[in-house]
């Protein structure tokens, strides 16, 4: 029926001011690392196709589904600015795309910058839905070019011009819905333990030795694990019986309904690998590094290049060169690196530096000429290049620099001075409920019941839908905002908070329990911890471990553009358990729903 749809469109939209896309998502099988199993396509591909947008430009985006089940496609980062019902998520922004329906999002690039789309429906980002977006800054807009190279700006905006999107992500050889449903039968975040790595969709299950594990199991674990009379499992990871230990609260688990290969069978393949090539007569080469992970945390870096960080979350920053980069979930890095070596294979690492698996791959960065023909990880690429980072993501050397985010500024200054004053303070407390599995954000785990409200969220008034104190905030437009993630139960990961439509400030973070109920109060006790002057500007921002003890973590936001937004954690398997609220934005200018998406 909808197969006559003309789906390969354009999808570069260069000089347009309305560009036109079409998605088509279906369920085949696949094998991104050598491993066939059932997966999410968009126009038959993985990782799904670049969309290339111009800023200013309206964007149209036709969703097909032709999977078997529902689903919806959020725009990771954009602001949706007067557009709410087009952030793609269920229950709060559209109703469910139900198979065989399709849907079509509208919305102002009014930012430039590095983006991407995935899916914002159970968990099913983990079975492939993403794919990158990239809104080319109009004419006039500023850049930092000139602190890199004052004499080669021409150079870098050039390769800007062609920058090549890096998707990194974790990938499971079970479905989603499987992996759901064994946490559900075992009772414990199997979710956690991953099979391999990818860079651009390619990668290959390479399964560690014993002895790899065992020296470069995280000394912070090891008396844990030795206690308990475990080791770190075959696939690298934390034994489901440390994560009952340390996450459930005594609540009851089977680890026997746990299938060996979820944690203990390492099977290896041989996969593909991703290999970006670049002509050696450009000396520079732009990339927007983008992680797609539901699980890991990663470092990343590229041998023998260090990169200059210019733009992060697509908003450009005071330029920080770096050797690695530590990459949370729905964080995105945009970095120059100079082609000044000889033309060769240069290494470019990706390992989990998460707690919960030892597991890494390496892409390849090859200049012409020194490249030949791979098609897959026996194909015969020699890396013999210097890495940055180890397979566990450490520093090789000594003077081996990371991106750090508290040095981040924003180009040009984004914060008003002097630093606005909140209008309301919410205090946020995160943990587990229960089993390990379960999350909220704050105190109470999300309710997915919500996911299929009819009708949505954002289209009823917003005092008749507001799903319950604990997991709504509630705020006026133009007003400002302050979000204190409290961390207080011990040995949490970061957790990679996002919220939906508008950055935030990040004014401060810090070891130990938040004594205080507002910045200003915590401010005269620990004006250290707080910057109102430069703070980073981003839409995804990671709380503190709490290795030792309780984190806390400040961020501000401006109300600008009301409607129902999700904040939540970006981990896919903490977004599932629960770990994320409703912001009902500026209530007080509730916006009207146009009329063609409310019978959709
Ligand atoms: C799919 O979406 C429709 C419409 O919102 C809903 O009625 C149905 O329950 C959903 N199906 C599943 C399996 O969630
Ligand atoms: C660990 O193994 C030792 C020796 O086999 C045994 O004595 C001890 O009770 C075990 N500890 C636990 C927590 O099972
Ligand atoms: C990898 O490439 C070799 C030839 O170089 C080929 O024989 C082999 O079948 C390929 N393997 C996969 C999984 O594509
Ligand atoms: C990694 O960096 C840290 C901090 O600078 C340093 O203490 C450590 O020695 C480095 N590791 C290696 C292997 O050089
Ligand atoms: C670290 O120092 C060594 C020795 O001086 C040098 O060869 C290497 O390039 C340096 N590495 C970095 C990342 O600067
Ligand atoms: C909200 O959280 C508090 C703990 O901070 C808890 O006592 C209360 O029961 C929660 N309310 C709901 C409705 O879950
Ligand atoms: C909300 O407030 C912003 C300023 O923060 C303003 O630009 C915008 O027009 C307001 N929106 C509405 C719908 O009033
Ligand atoms: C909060 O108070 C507790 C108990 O007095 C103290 O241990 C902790 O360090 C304080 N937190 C901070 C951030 O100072
Ligand atoms: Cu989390």
């Amino acid at each position: 029926m909808l197969s006559f749809l003309v789906v390969w469109l354009c999808f570069a939209c260069a000089f347009a001011k309305d560009c036109h896309f079409t998605l088509e998502l279906t369920w085949n099988t696949g094998s991104p690392d050598g491993f066939e199993r059932e997966m999410i396509f968009v126009n038959d591909q993985f990782p799904g196709p670049t969309l290339e947008i111009e800023q200013g430009d309206w964007v149209e985006i036709q969703v097909v589904n032709k999977m078997p089940f529902n689903t919806t496609v959020h725009y990771h980062g954009i602001e949706q600015l007067n557009t709410p019902w087009a952030d793609g998520v269920p229950g709060l922004t559209q109703r469910p795309i139900q198979p065989g329906a399709t849907y079509t999002y509208k919305w102002h690039a009014n930012q430039y910058g590095s983006y991407f789309y995935h899916a914002h429906s159970r968990g099913q980002i983990d079975d492939g839905l993403y794919g990158p977006i990239i809104v080319k800054p109009k004419a006039g807009i500023v850049k930092p070019f000139d602190r890199i190279a004052p004499a080669e700006v021409k150079l870098l905006e050039v390769a800007e011009q062609k920058i090549k999107p890096v998707i990194l992500s974790d990938w499971r050889h079970t479905t989603s819905q499987r992996t759901w449903e064994i946490q559900l039968d075992s009772g414990v975040e199997s979710a956690l333990c991953m099979d391999s790595l990818l860079v651009n969709g390619k990668g290959a299950v390479d399964c560690w030795s014993r002895e790899e594990i065992d020296k470069f199991t995280s000394p912070g674990i090891r008396p844990n694990l030795q206690q308990n009379n475990l080791t770190m499992t075959n696939k690298g990871c934390l034994p489901p019986e440390i994560l009952e230990l340390l996450l459930s609260q005594g609540t009851e688990t089977n680890i026997d309904a746990i299938p060996p290969e979820v944690f203990d069978v390492c099977t290896p393949t041989q996969g593909s690998r991703e290999v970006i090539k670049a002509p050696h007569s450009t000396n520079w080469l732009a990339l927007d590094i983008i992680s797609t992970a539901g699980i890991d945390t990663f470092a990343f870096s590229i041998d023998e290049h260090p990169m200059w960080i210019y733009a992060v979350d697509g908003h450009y920053i005071e330029p920080l060169l770096v050797n690695a980069l530590s990459i949370a979930n729905g964080d995105r890095y945009s970095v120059f690196i100079r082609l000044d070596k000889p033309a060769g294979n240069y290494g470019i690492r990706l390992a989990s530096t998460a707690l919960a698996q030892l597991i890494d791959t390496t892409a390849v960065l090859s200049y012409e000429g020194g490249y030949g023909n791979y098609r897959n990880a026996t194909d015969d690429i020699t890396v013999t290049s210097f890495p940055y980072t180890n397979q566990a993501g450490v520093n090789t050397t000594a003077n081996v620099t990371f991106f750090q985010q508290a040095r981040m500024k924003s180009f040009p200054p984004q914060f008003p001075q002097p630093a606005p004053e909140p209008d309301q303070t919410f205090i946020l407390s995160l943990k587990t409920v229960g089993q390990s599995y379960i999350w909220a954000l704050n105190s109470t785990p999300f309710d997915h019941a919500i996911d299929d409200s009819s009708p949505p969220l954002l289209y009823q008034p917003p005092v008749a839908n507001n799903p319950g104190g604990n997991i709504t905030i509630t705020t006026k437009n133009n007003t400002w905002i302050d979000l204190i993630f409290v961390v207080t139960t011990i040995n949490q990961p970061p957790h990679p908070i996002h919220k939906h439509s508008n950055k935030v400030f990040v004014i401060g973070q810090g070891q130990g329990s938040f004594n205080w109920s507002s910045v200003a109060e915590a401010r005269r006790a620990i004006p250290q911890a707080f910057n109102l002057v430069t703070p980073p500007f981003r839409d995804g921002v990671a709380t503190i471990p709490t290795t030792t003890g309780p984190t806390w973590l400040a961020v501000r936001y401006r109300v600008e553009n009301p409607g129902a937004f999700l904040i939540h954690c970006h981990i896919q398997s903490h977004l599932n358990g629960g770990m994320a609220m409703v912001i009902l934005d500026g209530v007080d200018e509730w916006p009207e729903v146009p009329d063609e998406y409310k019978d959709v």
